[in-house]
Order: C-alpha cells, then structure tokens, then sequence
C-alpha cells in the first residue's frame, strides 16, 4: 500500500488554503458556494503555490450553526472531484463526519482536517481504516456557543493535555503516528490572551513530536489586536503571524491568502535554516 503522508514528510513548511464551500463562512462567506466558483479559487490557489487545498463544508467560526451530512456531502464531494479533476495537489478534507470523510476520501482526498479531533462517534474508526493523515484540532464546545466567556485555568497546559489524549485514542485505534497533525485551535473556545499564549507556546506543542498546523488567517484575534477591523483588512496581520508561526516551528499553516503567506513562509524558513549543517540555530 502507497503511504498516504508522503506530502507530510520532511520538514519544510507547507502552506494549506482555504476552500470553503459554506453560505456562512466568516471572512468570503458564500463567495464560493457554487462548484465553478470553488473550482475557481482551487484554481488560483494551486497557481499560488498551495501545498495542500482544505476543502471545508461546514462553518466552524464562532456563532455557525451545524450542517447534515447530506448537505455537507453535497457541498465538498463535487469539489474535491473537480479539484482531483485537474491536479494532484493534496487535498484535506475539513469535517467530522465519518460519512463525509469517507466519500471525501473515495473522491480523493488525501488527508482529514477534522476540528473535533475525531471525538464523533465512528470517526476515530473510519479515520484508521481510511489511512490518511489527520489533523487532530483543540476545541471547548461547540462552534454555536464556544466564544461565551471561555474559561481556563492554564490555557497551555490545558489544549497540550487534550492533544495528548486525542492522539492517544487515535494511535490506539491504529493511525500511525507519522499520520498525526496537531492544532491548538485558535479562535475555537478561546479569548484574545487565550490565543496569545498558544501562540507563544507553539515550540513547547512542537516539542510533543508531531508537526503542528496553526489556523489564525483573518480570524477575530487579528481583528482585535487591530482595532476591531473587519475581516478584509487582516491581509497584513495573518501574513505576519503566519511567518511568525513558522519561526515558531509550525509545519502547516492554513490561509486563505495562499501567494502572499508562500513568500513570508520562505522568507522565514531561509533565516531558519541559514547555517545548517554547520551547527546552525534548528540543527
Ligand atoms: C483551524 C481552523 C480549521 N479554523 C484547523 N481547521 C477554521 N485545523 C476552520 C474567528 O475568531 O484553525 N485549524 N477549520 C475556521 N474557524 C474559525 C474560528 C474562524 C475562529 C474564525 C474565527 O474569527
């Protein structure tokens, strides 16, 4: 059998863009309902140097209501058919459905992106027998109520235990552990300060050996920081963090600016690895 993870192997940053196929999503909401217009953004994606394409049919933002499982079927399977259509480029799947990753997968989808770290009932199992990597994310709650006064002790020490716990239960269910990406979801169940120290804790949840992903691409703790701007002008702001969560030894980062975050990712990645092989800072 061919291993599945081959485009997660190695140790230079990946740059994974946003597909949403929602009415709802947060920063291009509906923009790319339609299949020509997701076949579109793909399209401009890939030409932008994606490294993965993460096609998304439920809203998972602050406040989104759930979606059914006929609904989200409807929404990515004829995408990631398109998207297989006419490239090769990795395509994650962004669900918790064991329905929807399994017809995701049979339609060619090479890895799941699932923000409730397998914990639906059935997911753990069909992950293990699909065989492709997973991205096993941190959530408090649930997207429809998860913004209302989050609470914790140690933010840090909190989202690290869980990660540990769900990659147990995934490894125990038989995924390799090669197959296992790490997120400690920011925005999801969490306040600014909260966001802020993940952010600053990304080389202590690299140090639990698996690549990690970070999503921030215009999401609210940008908005915040800056003022309260509204989603269109976090351009700046995410490409920002997105460099500083490479630095910061992130293997993944998910955005929605695919060409801009590319040139930050490999600018930050020279300076990383300038001197390697002579005892350089990441050797
Ligand atoms: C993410 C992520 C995701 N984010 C992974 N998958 C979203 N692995 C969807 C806001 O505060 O970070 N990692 N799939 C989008 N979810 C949000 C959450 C969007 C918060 C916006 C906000 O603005």
């Amino acid at each position: 059998m061919t291993d599945r993870s081959a485009f997660l192997q190695g140790d230079r940053p990946l740059v994974m863009g946003v597909l949403n196929v929602t009415p709802d999503s947060f920063s291009d909401g509906g923009r790319f309902l339609s299949p020509a217009a997701a076949r579109e953004q793909a399209r401009r994606m890939i030409a932008e140097g994606a490294d993965i394409i993460d096609v998304g049919g439920e809203s998972t933002r602050p406040g989104a209501a759930p979606v059914g499982v006929e609904e989200e079927l409807d929404r990515v399977v004829p995408v990631i058919e398109a998207i297989r259509a006419e490239s090769d480029v990795p395509v994650s799947v962004d669900t918790s459905k064991p329905e929807v990753m399994t017809a995701a997968c049979a339609a060619g989808a090479d890895m799941i992106n699932d923000v409730r770290a397998l914990r639906e009932p059935g997911a753990l199992e069909t992950a293990a027998r699909l065989g492709r990597p997973v991205c096993l994310m941190h959530m408090r709650g649930e997207p429809r109520t998860m913004q209302a006064a989050p609470r914790y002790d140690d933010v840090v020490a909190e989202v690290e235990d869980f990660l540990r716990v769900r990659v147990a239960a995934a490894e125990a269910a038989g995924l390799p552990r090669r197959h296992l990406v790490i997120d400690p979801g920011f925005g999801f169940g969490k306040t600014l300060e909260h966001n802020l120290l993940l952010f600053q804790a990304l080389p202590r949840l690299r140090r639990m050996g698996l690549a990690v992903l970070v999503g921030v691409s215009r999401k609210s703790m940008i908005g915040t920081i800056l003022d309260q701007r509204p989603p269109p002008g976090r351009l700046h702001g995410s490409v920002a963090l997105a460099g500083l969560a490479v630095w910061l030894g992130a293997r993944i980062v998910r955005v929605h600016d695919v060409g801009a975050t590319r040139d930050a990712v490999r600018v930050v990645q020279a300076v990383r690895e300038a001197g390697a092989g002579e005892g350089g800072m990441h050797t």
